[in-house]
């Protein structure tokens, strides 16, 4: 059955961009290997040893083309008071014009790929379909990684709505120009949404999230105003299953900015005995309400875009598991080998190799083999802790929430939210030390609201407000509870207070017993910490310093904080639920009694 917008779209955008071939993806796996094939040729990819890892390759991107670029990034509402304070606006108008006279002619002697893809398994309540169109087969590649893509997207989407997104490089070749190995546009960068219309345009990058659309453009940006509309929610959040000992299960979803870790908590592996954790995903997390009143999430994508650096057997074992084949690797080293290489791999770096800018490598040089944010791209069925119900179209029924970030000092190991609201506004103030994830400085502190700062479609103070509402769509004992983590605090002497990795496992064995009321918990003025002894510390060697300091919590600072944040949701405006001000009020209030 033809499909009315699908078919306009095309048509648009073959006239606007002037591609000199139209491709229809299919999603096969011929499709995939003569693409993949015909990188090897163009130079954009590097077969990787097909002894060591079958049907891998290694793509290097441009300097100025590492990361997502948020200064680039725009929100074209038709109001600029509904961007919100926290986005780039410009007038839908204007931008449109500006976009149109980009994209004229911009995928001159390339192929156009049309590439069909859905968010969440086919056919699921909770899935949603867009369609992509690219001048980049690196990106129908990627998408063919990290979405369920092609044919059997068009089987079922006969003649509803879908999300489009067009992409262009911006790199038009001249007649018998030769192409460059990674193509695209030395300045102007471009990654718009237009929220009302449900429409995506990025031009002028080939990285990650800003051009595999299904990601942050879509499954974030444009869901999040779908999902405030439609009263369900798109979240920056991995989700696991986690077993205990006894066999009970239950499904935990996490929020944290990029690069804090999700993908390592998502594919723990428990140094509590008998415990196991498994991964029903990395990043994105959809959630809607079933049937019981209950929320189900699942995750839409079905690939991992992981960062490289500092995944190894011994931080993340399932991740390089996962990893051991059909995988794409971006801006990390190659060995002589022809395998991959990256900072933390293994204690011993290879002796030589060629680093991601494609020169010669030695320990002995100044620059990283791998860029910080270079990034592995895998399918999620290869991981061999991938949940049973990682593919349930239903979702899986949510317990808890966390939300985290990178907190050198002030904010403690672990609390619990005292109820839904107060947990909104713990999502709320949440707050992270930047990392490579983005262009930009690292290691600077910077609020990042429930880590949507950069993801959030839509005002961010309307969002707070419809995590208040979501609150109030079903009963209280239906909702999860909600935590904040920080793995990160440091001790006097600047060393990690927390091992972290595997011994998260502890942190989440208490929060399986809060879910099941088998632990009391004990108040502090920010929230509910473990009563001595709750937290399982049995065989770690915790120096009891650690313990004291990983848990305190100094009211001085704790005042900064909330003042900090006084300051901050000023932005806001009235936009500002008046729930989140009654919730710092509070806040002030215990922290001065
Ligand atoms: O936005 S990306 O998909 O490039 C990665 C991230 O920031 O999480
Ligand atoms: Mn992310």
């Amino acid at each position: 059955m033809g499909n009315a917008q699908l078919d306009k779209f095309i048509q648009d955008a073959k006239e606007l961009c002037q591609p000199s071939r139209v491709h229809i993806c299919d999603g096969s796996q011929e499709e995939y290997e003569a693409l993949c094939k015909q990188m090897v040729a163009s130079g954009t990819l590097t077969e990787l040893n097909p002894k060591k890892r079958p049907n891998s390759f290694l793509a290097r991107s441009t300097k100025e083309d590492v990361a997502r670029i948020e200064g680039c990034t725009y929100i074209c509402s038709e109001k600029q008071i509904d961007a919100g304070p926290t986005n780039n606006w410009c007038d839908p108008a204007e931008m449109r014009a500006k976009l149109l006279s980009l994209f004229k002619g911009s995928m001159r002697g390339r192929t156009m790929y049309v590439i069909p893809y859905s968010m969440g398994p086919l056919g699921s309540k909770i899935a949603h379909i867009g369609v992509e169109i690219t001048d980049s087969p690196y990106v129908v590649v990627s998408m063919r990684i990290m979405t369920r893509m092609g044919k059997e997207v068009l089987d079922v989407l006969n003649n509803e709505r879908f999300v489009p997104g067009l992409h262009s490089v911006g790199a038009p070749l001249q007649p018998g120009e030769k192409d460059v190995p990674w193509p695209c546009h030395p300045k102007e960068k471009y990654i718009v949404h237009f929220p009302e219309k449900r429409e995506i345009w990025s031009f002028g990058s080939g990285y990650g999230g800003n051009a595999l659309l299904g990601k942050k453009c879509f499954a974030l940006r444009i869901a999040s105003v779908m999902a405030r509309e439609q009263g369900w929610m798109a979240e920056h959040m991995l989700i696991l299953g986690i077993t205990n000992p006894q066999g009970e299960k239950k499904y935990i979803a996490a929020a944290f900015p990029s690069a804090c870790g999700k993908t390592n908590l998502a594919m723990l592996t428990p140094t509590l005995p008998g415990w196991k954790v498994e991964t029903v995903g990395d990043d994105i997390c959809w959630m809607k309400f079933g049937p019981d009143g209950r929320l189900y999430a699942i995750n839409p994508e079905a690939g991992f875009f992981g960062v490289a650096p500092g995944t190894s057997m011994q931080s993340n074992p399932n991740a390089l598991l996962t990893l051991k084949e059909n995988s794409l690797f971006t801006n990390v080293g190659l060995t002589d080998d022809k395998d991959v290489w990256w900072e933390g791999l293994t204690s011993q770096p290879p002796s030589h190799l060629i680093d991601w800018l494609g020169q010669d490598w030695t320990p002995n040089s100044n620059e990283k083999a791998a860029h910080p944010n270079a990034r592995f791209t895998a399918p999620a069925a290869q991981c061999p802790v991938i949940d049973r119900a990682w593919q349930d179209p239903r979702g899986v029924p949510i317990s808890a929430i966390i939300f985290g970030g990178r907190r050198s000092s002030v904010v403690p190991l672990i609390y619990e939210s005292f109820d839904w609201n107060h947990g909104v506004f713990v999502g709320a103030s949440t707050s992270s030390e930047t990392t490579a994830a983005a262009s930009g400085e690292m290691g600077k502190l910077r609020h990042d609201p429930f880590a949507m700062l950069p993801f959030c479609g839509y005002n961010m103070g309307d969002y707070f407000a419809h995590w208040l509402k979501i609150g109030g769509m079903t009963t209280p004992d239906k909702l999860p509870k909600i935590y904040y983590v920080n793995w990160f605090r440091k001790g006097k002497n600047g060393e990690w207070l927390w091992p972290g990795f595997g011994e998260n496992s502890r942190v989440l064995a208490w929060i399986f017993a809060r879910t099941s009321n088998r632990a009391k918990g004990q108040k502090t003025p920010i929230g509910i910490i473990p009563a001595e002894g709750e937290l399982n510390l049995e065989g770690m060697n915790l120096p009891p310093e650690n313990l004291k300091e990983l848990f305190s919590i100094d009211l001085k600072s704790w005042r900064e904080e909330a003042e900090g944040l006084r300051k901050y949701f000023e932005i806001f405006g009235d936009r500002l639920p008046e729930k989140i001000k009654a919730e710092l009020k509070g806040l002030e209030e215990r922290l001065n009694a």
